[in-house]
């Protein structure tokens, strides 16, 4: 499909207004001006997919099966109606966050979609914890980590477009679930509807959309996009540009500290002496934050944010800070969130790596004071 066709699909979907990104599946991020809600509406939520969008017909989503199998005492077979009444439902608000969010501020660039910094979104996801889903087929003591399989097909290979997995201490967590709803409404096709994961903390290419089945493993998963350079990060820090050797990459099991500033953005008109709230996110992936400083003044002072309860341990957290511009011209605005374990966002350059993953450099929101 060509980028008119997915324009057209997204407003179908009510999607109009993100902005799809030059590939041949369907890809795109919201305008961060347009994250400015602590729960993102489905409307403003990105769109990532590896492959060709799968669709099913009304009959395929109601006879939908998970299947359950691999390392376990009691393979099982469940509908949506089986896995809703057998297992306690929870709704959790959790950060989905693309791992190449940012991938165009890094220097040199590399390869992958070149996200800005729009492929993220909070929601209040509803489902089944996967740990009950497990426990009750019985894991074998053999079984350290889950595959998860989908339908969809990579275009070029017409292989899976993605078959990703958790390690089973995560699965085993009680964040995370097999999730059928998002913001109180069934999930969408676009967000892997009938079901799909959802793994807080870790980088949404671990959150399988289109779910068809779990099979516990007794070592790392191995399916389409888990090995190599794939969402995987070097264990050790590269220059720019250097390529280590496969066996120095590592699996994302963690997004790291960041923050965005939402309100104001380069396009709104300030003036000297009236006061702007300057308002965005913090999040963490495992951690709990810290805290937010701010600068106005492009990295040289930074004051603390005033910070607001999160929706969760899992949810992005507001955060504030009132800012009278002093005098006309260009101001460079900058949010620096810190988490609980010392760790800061860089205020340059993140850590580069092959793939352009992770990137948390503090965001630059360049405004003009008139
Ligand atoms: N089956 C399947 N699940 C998938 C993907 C995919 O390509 N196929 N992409 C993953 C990636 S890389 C991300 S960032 C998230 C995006 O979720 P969203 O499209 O609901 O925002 O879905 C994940 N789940
Ligand atoms: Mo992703």
């Amino acid at each position: 499909m060509k980028a008119a066709a997915f324009e057209d699909l997204l407003r179908r979907s009510g999607k109009g207004d993100l902005v799809v990104l030059e590939d041949v599946t369907l890809n795109a991020e919201a305008p961060v001006h347009l994250l400015r809600d602590a729960v993102t509406p489905i409307d403003r939520f990105f769109v990532r997919n590896n492959g060709v969008l799968p669709s099913f017909t009304a009959q395929q989503l109601n006879d939908w099966r998970l299947v359950i199998d691999g390392e376990v005492d009691r393979p099982m077979s469940l509908g949506l109606d089986d896995i809703r009444s057998r297992f306690e439902t929870v709704t959790e608000e959790a950060v989905l966050e693309c791992a190449g969010n940012g991938r165009r501020n890094f220097t040199p660039p590399t390869e992958g979609l070149q996200w800005g910094d729009g492929a993220i979104g909070c929601a209040r996801w509803t489902g089944v914890r996967l740990a009950d889903l497990l426990r009750a087929a019985g894991p074998r003591p053999s079984a350290c980590y889950t595959a998860h399989f989908s339908c969809d097909r990579d275009p070029k290979s017409d292989g899976p477009a993605l078959s990703r997995g958790l390690p089973l201490w995560k699965a085993l967590s009680a964040e995370t679930l097999v999730a059928f709803a998002m913001n109180g409404n069934p999930l969408t096709p676009l967000h892997g509807a009938p079901m799909r994961i959802v793994a807080p903390g870790f980088p949404g290419s671990a959150w399988q959309k289109w779910l068809e089945r779990i099979t516990l493993r007794d070592r790392e998963h191995d399916g389409a996009k888990m090995t190599g350079y794939d969402y995987r990060l070097p264990v050790r820090s590269l220059q720019p540009g250097e390529k280590p050797a496969p066996s120095e990459m590592k699996v994302i099991e963690d997004m790291p500290v960041k923050s965005l500033i939402v309100s104001p953005l380069a396009t709104e008109k300030l003036e000297v002496g009236q006061a702007v709230q300057i308002h965005g996110f913090a999040w963490s992936g495992h951690t709990p934050l810290a805290g937010v400083d701010v600068s106005t003044n492009g990295g040289r002072d930074w004051k603390a944010a005033e910070m607001s309860p999160a929706g969760g341990a899992f949810a992005w957290v507001p955060f504030r800070l009132s800012w009278t511009p002093p005098s006309a011209g260009h101001f460079i605005l900058m949010p620096r969130a810190r988490n609980a374990r010392g760790a800061a966002q860089p205020i340059e350059e993140a850590p580069w790596n092959p793939k352009g993953y992770a990137n948390n450099q503090c965001q630059k929101v360049e405004v003009l004071v008139a």
